[in-house]
């Protein structure tokens, strides 16, 4: 397929970790300018140092590169060179997840992060007319309680958040854990997504469509496990933010090639490409379609319909749905 038809196409991405496209260059900026010392001499170092063996072996290094986020200013570079980003490679509407749990327990508040954040979507907004939604995930290797401690300190910015996740080490944090804290957000209104079948179990994207109530996995792609699951998930449309680069990096697949996002597709499931972290897994989303397009024999209208996908699952109104579907 032409690289040119693929960043031509108009898309959505809607699993991108805000904290995950924070780049070499950026972090190394953001280091001497805090005065942080990095275990690294040189940008080409941090670069080089992205291998990892599975998802906690990146976690450890994206934890750390998000440490050097310190003030208000900073989380607005951070948001505005991603959507500059999705300009270039004709992404017109993101639902951006933040970690608020990486920044306050190291005594950094929503009232930095969140100013930043929306002060770069506004200009997105008024510059180009990009639409971008903001997700609040909780880390589910820390407690329920503290999950809903962030979901009360974000109450002053509540107008501004879209929807709720749940992200950070799968397997040993079912989402059973994080019930009451879902419910709680759902009472208020938002919508809710839990990565959910990356590494863990189909059982626990059982869990997140059960327990948790959430209007979109993270992943999934391990639901062709279950037949069962599989045929309720294409039942009810819900949809499956896949990322196949990140499964590549972190080893979810050993190969491109043994990705199952076009069986999923072909089987009738809403799934959508979509890049995770582009800073550490190696591409931006029209890259996460190249490498598709590469290894799998994806025909023009595979592709056509994973963009047409990611507005379907998206939470815009259906009214603005309609113009990209
Ligand atoms: C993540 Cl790929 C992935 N999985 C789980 N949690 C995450 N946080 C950032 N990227
Ligand atoms: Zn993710």
């Amino acid at each position: 397929m032409n690289t040119e038809t693929i960043s031509q196409l108009p898309k959505a991405e809607l699993h991108l970790h805000i904290e995950g496209s924070l780049e070499p260059e950026l972090l190394w900026q953001l280091a001497s300018k805090h005065q942080v010392s990095l275990p690294y001499q040189s940008v080409e170092e941090i670069r080089a140092a992205y291998q990892f063996e599975d998802l906690q072996s990146f976690l450890d290094i994206y934890y750390q590169g998000a440490s050097v986020l310190r003030d208000e200013e900073d989380f607005y570079q951070l948001m505005w060179r991603y959507l500059c980003r999705c300009r270039e490679q004709n992404i017109v509407h993101a639902e951006i997840m933040f970690d608020p749990q990486t920044h306050t327990e190291r005594g950094v508040g929503f009232e930095v992060f969140m100013p930043g954040f929306l002060r770069a979507i506004k200009d997105a907004e008024s510059q180009w007319g990009m639409s971008a939604m903001l997700i609040m995930s909780f880390l589910r290797h820390l407690s329920e309680e503290e999950a809903m401690d962030t979901l009360e300190f974000a109450k002053p910015y509540y107008a501004h958040i879209t929807a709720v996740g749940l992200d950070s080490s799968e397997v040993g944090n079912p989402p059973s854990k994080f019930e009451r804290v879902f419910a709680r957000a759902r009472e208020l209104g938002f919508k809710c997504v839990a990565h959910a079948g990356e590494e863990g179990p189909p059982e626990y994207i059982w869990q997140a469509i059960k327990l948790l109530g959430v209007d979109r996995i993270d992943h999934g792609v391990r639901c062709e496990e279950d037949t069962e699951l599989m045929a309720y998930i294409k039942m009810r449309q819900l949809p499956l933010t896949v990322c196949p680069l990140s499964n590549l990096k972190l080893r979810v697949i050993s190969a491109m090639q043994q990705h199952n996002i076009l069986r999923l597709l072909e089987e009738g499931l809403l799934v959508t490409v979509n890049s995770d972290d582009p800073a550490y897994f190696g591409g931006q989303l029209n890259a996460n379609y190249q490498a598709l397009c590469d290894a799998l024999d994806m025909t023009e209208v595979q592709l056509r319909q994973l963009a047409i996908n990611s507005f379907k699952a998206s939470f815009l109104d259906d009214s603005i749905k309609q113009k990209w579907i």
